[in-house]
């Protein structure tokens, strides 16, 4: 299983038989103010050098994420792909919930990128995958539904199973469709790092598709967080996950 993704000058293989793909998870406002600020104001030099210091740190792949209060996606995302893909010359992954944004950063994109991401709720499926379909994306499938995450790998497997089956309907390869089992804090739930773990394992087994995951959001709310994002996300990789979202510097 090889999930391939290219920049106009580079490209990228994920695989089990490949080394670890980096997901660079710098270019994201989140818990960043210096970032949401330039954002927002449209000083677009901080965001090009994010850019090239997380390549230069091992970065595979840029995910970038530019969701601030107040600021119009659909005009900033295109913006920034455009200047990530001249700054730099790994592909990317464009991280949205905004349809609008997602179809003007696919519509300037020159390559084939990751689109991050569709999720097993109806409205999802169908606004996502046919975007997915038409620009030959490739694209991460989070096992979540109108019910929200489960509390159980089965469940979340059942899921991701899903999502598949509907890409695949729509003829998205099997190859274009990244699981990512969800990692969320263990300072709220204390078991969320043992159940996705169990799923990332039974992807691996059931379905075999590459994987990716959030990985630093394992430790959000808690301290020392490098310690825990560094355990998780080994045992993580060793578990199944062929390309993670991670600070590449770490
Ligand atoms: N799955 C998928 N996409 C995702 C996530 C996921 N995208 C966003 C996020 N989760 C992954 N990216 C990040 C980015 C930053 C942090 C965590 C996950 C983070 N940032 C520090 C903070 O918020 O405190 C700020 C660090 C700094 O200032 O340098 O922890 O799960 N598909």
């Amino acid at each position: 299983m090889e999930t391939k993704l290219s920049s106009l000058t580079q490209e990228v293989v994920i695989g089990y038989a490949h080394p670890t793909v980096l997901i660079g998870e710098r270019i994201n406002p989140a818990g960043k103010k210096k970032l949401a600020a330039a954002i927002k104001t449209g000083d677009l030099e901080l965001i090009r050098q994010e850019a090239i210091a997380q390549v230069a740190s091992g970065a595979n792949v840029i995910d970038i994420n530019v969701s601030v209060t107040g600021v119009d996606e659909a005009a900033v995302l295109p913006l920034v792909v455009a200047l990530v893909a001249s700054a730099v010359e790994v592909p990317i992954c464009i991280d949205t919930h905004n349809p609008k944004a997602l179809i003007s950063a696919l519509e300037i994109y020159r390559g084939k990128p990751l689109v991050n991401s569709v999720s097993g709720e109806t409205h999802s499926l169908e606004t996502i995958l046919p975007l997915v379909k038409k620009y030959g994306a490739a694209v991460i499938a989070l096992p979540q539904n109108d019910a929200g995450v489960p509390e159980t790998a089965a469940e979340r497997i059942k899921i991701a199973q899903f999502i598949i089956e509907r890409a695949m309907a729509i003829g998205i390869p099997i190859e274009d469709i990244i699981v990512d089992s969800l990692a969320m804090t263990v300072g709220a739930v204390p078991e969320a790092g043992v159940i996705t773990l169990e799923t990332i394992r039974g992807v691996k087994a059931s379905i075999g598709a590459n994987q990716t995951l959030g990985a630093s959001n394992i430790s959000f709310g808690m301290p020392d967080r490098h310690l825990l994002n560094d355990a998780f996300l080994a045992t993580a990789i060793t578990a199944g996950v062929t390309c993670p979202i991670v600070d590449a510097a770490k």
